[in-house]
């Protein structure tokens, strides 16, 4: 036999595969004919990811480098991935390979570059002559064909499912599918050389990757791989370049017109069978069983999963819109007349989308959208060699990718109305459905596509249905929280004579915080009057106090109240106040703002516009958006965000020992969620914030709201910071400023618990860095488990050339064996050792409430005073 590695064409390929990042496509003419003009889609810029991941280095797939933009479906691991639908929809007709989904039951193979071409598979069963072969065969004894084909995960747009009731299955939005340029042989080409016998009615295939019920496997129909018109294919090369490792490096099937999970990964094995396959992931998977089938008795009663009628093999008619995005707003004032509504739709089976139409509404009437087939384009183009395999598209009439819709609409039009859906038929008039089609694995999923409006101000904003994952957000779970039935047929909005929900309605006792019978009202100029420290006159819902009396009792000290005064400080009151809080507001309120003073306080804008560049970002008055730059998992749950300021060389402008405070918004209430913080970055560190924040994710403990939010945060997204706050600063060499009055300390006793420490940190930082003084620090730092001990090597940095001054103590309640510090909590016994109680201390404690709680009564048996006390 022929010396492969002599045969042109694979030399090609390993050429392209040896330069990473591969360059531009290029089409290479075909040696017999002239070179032409192409016309023809080519795949996006791509850059091949080179960095693991931090997430994935604890995994079994430490092996391979992604993409940070990918949203994860299923935690850290198994990868199970889908890119933000907008960005997925601006990368055109085909996807890169870094952003196309992946659907991982396990962990990924293995694969070292130099032994891709030794990849071995088999074709067996039922065949007169079975084969064995490399990959370096495959590419050099047979026809290599290009063409390009999309693939959807039969639970793309599962999360629409989930809303309704839960399947057994994880969150998809819409972008559980992805295109892109496939090379490789015909899979017939294989399955000839092998001669089925005349049993022969299955291909089997199964991957490489070990699974907890067997290796990942399924199977297809023989007469179906046959059929030219079908296309299926194995495939080693994606976009150009070798297939990666997420995608099944070295070698894939390509089903091209059905779900995603018959395109088995790490091809294998063929296995000709006479039956289906049995493989447990063929018969525990991609199937849509009948809509009352619940989780329970699918669980109880195994007939429903192995019959055959039930399992899903050509893809459903299905459309998303795209844009209007989620969360976008369109400008009724100053934006253009017209908005272009622009989507995607595919059909199953290699059928062709034959319109796609759109309503504003409610399904009442239609408009026919634009449709772009980039796919038709590969068909025009003369024979040519493509990426090594012949473009093997003029005969074709199926139909394997996604297309591209649009439609214009007027943004007044926009405005009337209250919802855009949209619905694709294809070529056998099967259109798509407007009511849901539950089932136990929610697949399939393809009712009308829509998208909510509402007018808020003078802007349009959008919703969709849902936001992937466990991302909060969308009109579905608005509609649900508020009561509504998703199933009534109007998408859970109320129809007379409906009755409501009781049980879903969440009922809230309210606390009054209006004097009663206080009938004055208060103009907004008025209260802008008493923008002041003297008076400071604010607003919460409308009404107006006078926070005066309470300024040197203020908790959160003097200088938050007056930063709110004459302003309306609704969002961070309502959000950083206890109950008890909220019971003495009567004490203070002044009166009521009259109805055109609250319009006009609503329309204060948040932030000072100014044109030339700010020189500190924060301001205490108004809040000011950083955008989110990077995520760096530090423990299991702590994660640090850094965020850049508005220009590089801005300072964040807080003072040691001070707090600021983030601001997000609930997605789905638009309620704000304002939590205070203490950077971990440099004070005077330009450009960058960095906040080290634990996320409270776990589905059993309620997960917190900020958590959700922050979690789901991408990278690029603004969010606001106001401050700074606190009764606290450190000036540097011992003297501090508490609620305005300096005071000396000599040392320091510092108290905390878990991320308790990021305040502490700060100050604990300036005083070691300032050398020449001899102001002392004593940190006890209590945690459960070692991993929880948060900032350990930058608070070790600091005690260097720092002996005698500084000292930090960690004590863990559930220590390893090898650990040599203290175990257990903080106490009385461990105050008492460490922490002598003397006039020139102050101590500063940051921790859980219980933490707090017990340490002060500690304290005070020890003798100390409240004034030598500070919580942070
Ligand atoms: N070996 C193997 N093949 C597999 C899978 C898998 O987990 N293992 N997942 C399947 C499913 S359900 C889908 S949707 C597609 C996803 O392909 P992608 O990750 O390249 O997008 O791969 C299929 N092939
Ligand atoms: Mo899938």
């Amino acid at each position: 036999m022929e010396d492969p590695a002599q045969d042109g064409r694979s030399q090609l390929i390993v050429e392209k595969h040896e330069q990473l990042p591969p360059s531009p496509p290029q089409t290479e003419e075909n040696g017999s004919e002239s070179s032409e003009e192409v016309d023809i889609p080519l795949p996006p810029p791509t850059t091949t990811p080179t960095e693991v991941l931090d997430l994935d280095k604890k995994t079994p797939d430490a092996h391979v480098p992604r993409d940070p933009r990918l949203i994860r479906l299923t935690g850290v691991h198994p990868f199970n991935v889908e890119a933000p639908l907008s960005a997925l929809f601006n990368e055109g007709f085909l996807t890169s390979p870094e952003l196309f989904y992946v659907r991982n039951h396990g962990a990924v193979p293995e694969v070292k570059d130099e032994e891709i071409p030794d990849w071995e598979f088999t074709v067996e069963g039922l065949v007169e002559k079975p084969l064995s072969l490399t990959l370096r065969q495959l590419m050099a004894e047979y026809e290599q064909i290009t063409c390009p084909i999309t693939l959807v995960c039969a639970g793309n747009r599962r999360k629409e499912q989930n809303q309704v009731r839960k399947s057994k299955g994880f969150s998809w939005g819409p972008a559980g599918l992805s295109t892109a340029l496939f090379t490789g042989v015909a899979m017939s080409d294989l399955i000839k050389k092998a001669r089925p016998c005349k049993k022969a009615k299955y291909v089997c295939m199964e991957g490489a990757d070990e699974l907890p019920n067997g290796f990942y496997g399924t199977s297809v129909k023989l007469n179906w791989v046959m059929d030219p018109n079908r296309g299926m294919m194995l495939s080693y090369m994606m976009n150009g370049e070798m297939l990666r490792p997420d995608h099944g490096k070295p070698l894939r099937a390509v089903i091209p017109g059905q779900i995603g999970g018959r395109s088995v990964k790490w091809l294998k094995k063929l296995i000709v069978t006479a039956a289906p396959s049995d493989n447990w992931y063929h018969i525990y998977d991609n199937r849509v069983l009948p809509t009352m089938i619940s989780p329970e008795l699918s669980a109880n009663e195994p007939k429903w999963w192995v019959d055959e009628r039930y399992a899903i093999y050509d893809l459903s008619t299905n459309s998303a819109i795209a844009f209007p995005a989620h969360e976008e707003q369109v400008s009724l004032s100053d934006g253009p007349e017209k908005y272009r509504a622009k989507g995607y739709a595919y059909g199953g089976g290699g059928r062709r989308v034959t319109r796609v139409e759109l309503s504003l509404d409610k399904g009442q009437s239609w408009r026919l959208a634009d449709i772009d087939y980039p796919e038709d384009r590969y068909r025009d183009v003369p024979d040519q060699i493509l990426y090594g395999g012949r473009l093997d598209m003029s005969w074709r009439e199926s139909c394997f990718c996604w297309c591209q819709w649009s439609l214009d609409f007027s943004v007044s039009e926009l405005a009337d109305a209250k919802d855009i859906v949209v619905r694709a038929m294809d070529e056998s008039m099967n259109v798509q459905p407007k009511d849901m089609y539950w089932s136990v694995l929610g697949m399939m999923n393809n009712p009308w596509f829509r998208v909510t409006i509402s007018r808020e101000h003078d802007y349009l904003r959008f919703e969709h249905p849902t936001q992937p994952a466990l991302m909060p957000g969308g009109w579905m779970e608005r509609v649900k929280k508020a009561g509504g039935d998703l199933m009534n047929g109007h998408w859970g909005e109320k129809v007379a004579g409906e009755e409501e929900r009781r049980d879903a309605v969440e009922q809230n006792e309210e606390i009054s915080m209006t004097k009663e019978g206080l009938k004055t009202e208060i103009t907004i100029d008025e209260l802008r009057k008493h923008d002041n420290e003297q008076d400071p006159w604010f607003v919460v819902n409308g009404q107006v106090y006078n926070g005066a009396a309470f300024l040197k009792d203020h908790p959160g000290g003097a200088q938050s109240i007056i930063s709110a005064a004459g302003l309306d400080s609704t969002d961070e009151f309502m959000a950083i106040h206890s109950e008890t809080a909220k019971a003495m507001m009567p004490t203070y309120h002044i009166g009521t703002l009259d109805s055109s003073s609250k319009i006009a306080i609503s329309e204060t804008p948040s932030a000072i516009t100014s044109d030339s560049p700010r020189p500190t970002f924060l301001n205490p008055r108004f809040w000011n958006t950083a955008r989110l730059h990077s995520k760096k998992q530090i423990s299991s749950d702590t994660i640090i965000f850094t965020f850049t300021l508005e220009h590089p060389t801005q300072t964040l402008g807080l003072p040691v020992g001070q707090h600021l405070m983030i601001r997000l918004r609930d997605p789905v209430s638009r309620e704000a969620i304002i939590r205070p913080y203490t950077p971990i970055s440099e004070i005077t560190r330009a450009g960058y914030l960095e906040v080290l924040i634990k996320l409270y994710l776990d589905p059993a403990t309620n997960p917190g709201k900020m958590s959700k939010a922050m979690s789901a945060l991408p990278l690029g997204h603004g969010v606001d910071f106001k401050g700074p706050i606190g009764k606290f600063t450190y000036l540097g060499k011992g003297l501090c400023s508490i609620n305005g009055t300096e005071k000396r300390v000599r040392k320091f006793a510092m108290i905390c618990g878990g991320s308790g420490i990021t305040p502490i940190f700060q100050v604990f930082r300036a005083v070691m860095r300032d050398k020449d003084d001899s102001t002392k620090c004593t940190i006890l730092n209590g945690n459960r488990l070692v991993g929880d001990i948060l900032c350990r090597e930058d608070l070790d940095a600091l005690l260097k050339g720092n002996e005698g001054r500084g000292e930090i103590i960690h004590t863990l309640t559930r220590a390893p064996e090898c650990w040599e510090g203290l175990r257990g909590r903080i106490n009385a016994e461990l105050v008492q050792k460490h922490i002598e109680c003397s006039e020139d201390t102050l101590v500063l404690i940051c921790g859980p409430e219980t933490l707090e709680k017990s340490i002060h009564v500690v304290l005070k048996e020890q003798g100390w005073k409240d004034d030598q006390i500070l919580f942070f």
